[in-house]
């Protein structure tokens, strides 16, 4: 039941930009931190705000900074699953399938995949790259995003750039810790 309702919850702040979190704050771990009005609360204390303003890379990053957070970094197949039923969700609701970005990047170090918020990435730990994904890996792709077209397993594509269809700008998730 819960997880009907944060989907629900989450729509409604799409539509509003603007709701005041009430009873699902208080789910999982973290109780008794919240979240600003306008993000939705995840067990353990994550506070997570879909945008589907859709920006290239470094802009949406900079949109999630300027709000003290971070892009969303998916480190459990739990957290996956959330962020695509509620795109799932958005895409019954608006009829809109959105490719989106998260805080993963090989920007550094071609092929050495980094997080936005500091560790390397763990090829040992939780992914779901679409199948072939790092075959289309080079030098000019190298930002990570939720592949709307491949059910939003997750793609490698250019951070910016207008004139390359490849090249997004997609919607993005910000993410930032819960507060006492
Ligand atoms: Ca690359």
């Amino acid at each position: 039941m819960g997880q009907l309702i944060l989907p629900l919850c989450l729509l409604a702040t799409l539509a509003v930009t603007l709701v005041q979190r009430t009873g699902s704050a208080a789910v999982g771990n973290g109780r008794g931190l919240v979240c600003p009005s306008s993000y939705i609360k995840r067990p353990g204390g994550i506070c997570l705000k879909l945008h589907k303003k859709t920006l290239s890379y470094p802009a949406a990053k900079a949109s999630c900074a300027r709000d003290g957070a971070e892009l969303f970094t998916i480190r459990s197949q739990a957290d996956n699953e959330w962020v695509v039923k509620v795109l799932k969700y958005w895409q019954r609701r608006t009829g809109k399938k959105r490719d989106v970005w998260i805080g993963l990047t090989d920007v550094v170090a071609e092929g050495t995949f980094v997080w936005e918020d500091g560790p390397a990435f763990d090829t040992t730990g939780y992914s779901n790259w679409a199948e072939g994904a790092h075959d289309v890996n080079n030098g000019f792709r190298d930002c990570v995003f939720l592949n709307k077209r491949l059910g939003w397993r997750w793609s490698i594509q250019k951070c910016e750039g207008k004139w390359e269809r490849d090249a997004g700008p997609n919607s993005y998730i910000c993410a930032k810790n819960a507060v006492p």
